[in-house]
């Protein structure tokens, strides 16, 4: 397996997105080579028939290696891992494997209809119940609280893409009005995360950042 890539990575991207960020900290973290393409959400690019080729469903994150198109952040967590990484991002074994799609699964289940959710209603006005948002995200970390209560990472107690595909969502879950001072060994975690060698942070935004974004 390589452990670059011979051009840099084409990394398709909104700043502004948890999904996006993922990637970039896996592309950061592996010190992998790589150039940012933003994708303009103002005029509504991610829809254009030109980025539509890359990404069916018109959204970000999308990376290019080699001429290889892969889109959907667990995915390209999964490939970026699997071909430029050591065994610690994504373990061979049966059971190592399984707590990361574990974490992954979540990353796309509770966390968008939490957490996310949450955050961008008010950050760019996409219509939720704000309610059950709250309720999903609280349930989750209060799961997540007790399991790292003896953790440091999610899985096998490793940083892997697991913690990656968690973080930025979470981290960002007091712009959907989510406090997460309840939740001690969750921001544990979180400092963990940051504290890794080529951690980068998601820009922080305000309620009402950008009213509909995604009309
Ligand atoms: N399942 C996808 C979800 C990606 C996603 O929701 N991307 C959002 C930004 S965070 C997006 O591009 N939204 C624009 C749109 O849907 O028009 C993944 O994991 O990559």
């Amino acid at each position: 397996m390589p452990t670059h890539p011979a051009t840099p990575i084409q990394f398709h991207t909104f700043a502004l997105s948890g999904h996006s960020h993922r990637v970039e900290l896996l592309l950061r973290m592996l010190e992998l080579p790589y150039t940012s393409v933003p994708v303009d959400f103002a005029n509504r690019a991610q829809k254009n028939a030109d980025f539509l080729q890359i990404s069916p469903f018109g959204q970000v994150p999308v990376i290019v290696d080699d001429g290889v198109v892969i889109w959907d952040s667990a995915a390209i967590l999964v490939y970026l891992a699997e071909k430029y990484g050591d065994g610690r991002w994504l373990p061979v074994d049966p059971h190592g494997k399984s707590e990361v799609q574990r974490w992954l699964s979540v990353a796309a289940g509770a966390v968008v209809k939490g957490p996310m959710a949450a955050r961008i209603n008010l950050v760019f006005n996409v219509p939720c119940d704000m309610a059950q948002a709250h309720d999903v995200a609280n349930t989750l970390f209060a799961v997540m609280d007790e399991y790292l209560q003896q953790r440091q990472y999610l899985a096998m107690n490793l940083l892997t893409i697991a913690d990656l595909a968690m973080y930025a969502y979470i981290a960002h879950a007091p712009e959907g009005g989510i406090d997460l001072a309840p939740y001690p060994n969750l921001m544990r975690w979180l400092g963990n995360v940051e504290a890794s060698r080529g951690f980068a942070p998601m820009p922080k935004s305000r309620t009402g950042l950008w009213a509909n974004l995604e009309e």
